[in-house]
């Protein structure tokens, strides 16, 4: 433990010497932290927070990294609690992706002086593969048909689908999306909720026509919908039998959960947008969701991840942790560890990054046949090659936003 005075470890085992903050711009922005100790093992972190990377460079640089150095790396529940409550504020999503960042290092740290990969740290495989899905999207239902058709083709054996709706300009998951826009100010998109859900089910009507019964389908909403208009289209996507209906809601208000459910047999997945495991604990303990979806880059790194799963495996929730490409190979590697060791484990979101990531950052999962593995190196079985970052500097990029089609706000 460390001195209740000073924080300074009791008794030097081995002591955080560096904590190196690494920004790269491989294709996408991220976020990488390098925890170097004093007898040169070193652990990797991600905590890649998308249109908001600086704030959590910044944030580990000036404010995290000096409580860190001289602590022993293997105490790793005790400074998550140091990180998280030391603030006093709490942490909110910059904060909470800066602490991820120096918890996974930690248990890449962990896991390399015991020799051992993560998912043995964590109480050993209790499967052998993940199985994982991908993102299929087009302007048209056609379009989206083909895409999805070339990812089965591939072995996966769940699509995430999204179409474009008629009538409105640039919809979320349609191709558009994020990315490095140099000076520019974030692309618009614009919403409606009729069209959209109208379109939706007339699309999954499509796709099981097109595809069939075999393969698990389903749709991100995006947290864009009012409870009543998520319940419609949680009930009218019934009959296409649907894995589970991603983020129908807004995060704040959980109760809305409840609307969804009196009406509709369709499961239901949310999490992407939740920091910590508080805010799950409503939806898992009132069983109003099927899967839980946080983003281990979000939420504080693998610690908060696993006491998540416990608390959902208690009320026969399943996990489906957040991988977008946004975060990088580091935190997709750790959502792999986490679900090969983990009974309750669900599905895994996983997006293949372009070639020049694995440039970056060697050593994320493998696909093979719809199944995501990680290797059998001590710990996250991730490096970060500096000398290659160097080439990819940060370019500044935002995610779209949205409006109404009279102009109004809207969630994304
Ligand atoms: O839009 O991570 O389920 N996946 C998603 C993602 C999010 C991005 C935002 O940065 O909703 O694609
Ligand atoms: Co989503």
């Amino acid at each position: 433990m460390a001195d209740p005075q000073t924080e300074a470890p009791r008794k030097a085992t081995m002591k955080i010497q560096e904590v190196r903050t690494i920004v790269t711009c491989p294709g996408r922005n991220f976020v990488l932290l390098k925890i170097i100790t004093d007898e040169g093992v070193y652990g990797v972190g991600d905590g890649t927070l998308n249109g908001r990377e600086l704030a959590v460079a910044k944030a580990l640089e000036e404010h995290i990294a000096p409580l860190l150095i001289g602590r022993d790396p293997d105490q790793i529940e005790d400074t998550w609690q140091y990180l998280f409550r030391g603030t006093y504020w709490r942490g909110g999503p910059v904060l909470n992706s800066a602490l991820a960042a120096v918890d996974l290092a930690l248990w890449d740290i962990k896991g390399k002086r015991a020799g051992m990969p993560l998912y043995s740290l964590l109480g050993g495989k209790t499967r052998n593969g993940a199985v994982c899905y991908t993102h299929a999207h087009g302007e048209s239902f056609e379009e989206v048909t083909d895409r999805a058709r070339e990812f089965i083709d591939r072995g996966f054996k769940v699509v995430r689908c999204q179409s474009a709706i008629p009538g409105i300009a640039n919809t979320y998951g349609t191709g558009k999306a994020s990315g490095p826009h140099g000076e520019s100010l974030p692309l618009v998109e614009t919403w409606e909720p009729t069209p959209y859900l109208k379109t939706v089910p007339r699309l999954f009507e499509h796709l099981r026509n097109e595809l069939g019964d075999e393969v698990e389908l389903f749709h991100d909403v995006h947290e864009r919908l009012t409870p009543i208009q998520a319940a419609q289209l949680a009930k009218a996507l019934e009959p296409h039998r649907l894995i589970f209906l991603e983020d129908p809601l807004r995060p704040e208000h959980k109760e809305s959960f409840r609307v969804i459910r009196q009406h509709s047999t369709t499961p239901i997945g949310m999490g992407e947008l939740f920091t910590n495991k508080w805010e799950c604990l409503p939806l898992i303990t009132e069983q109003l969701i099927d899967y839980i979806r946080c983003d281990l880059a979000h939420i504080g790194g693998i610690t908060e991840a696993k006491k998540i799963a416990t608390v959902a495996e208690c009320y026969h929730v399943q996990t489906a942790w957040h991988g977008p490409p946004d975060i990088a190979p580091i935190t997709h590697a750790a959502n792999v560890h986490l679900d090969l060791a983990i009974p309750n484990f669900g599905v895994q979101e996983w997006i293949e990054h372009p070639p020049e990531v694995a440039e970056v950052i060697p050593g994320g999962p493998t696909f093979e046949d719809g199944y995501l593995t990680v290797s059998d190196a001590p710990g996250l079985g991730c490096d970060i090659n500096e000398d290659a970052a160097k080439k990819y500097p940060y370019q500044r990029g935002y995610l779209p936003t949205t409006r109404r089609a009279d102009g109004a706000v809207h969630d994304w």
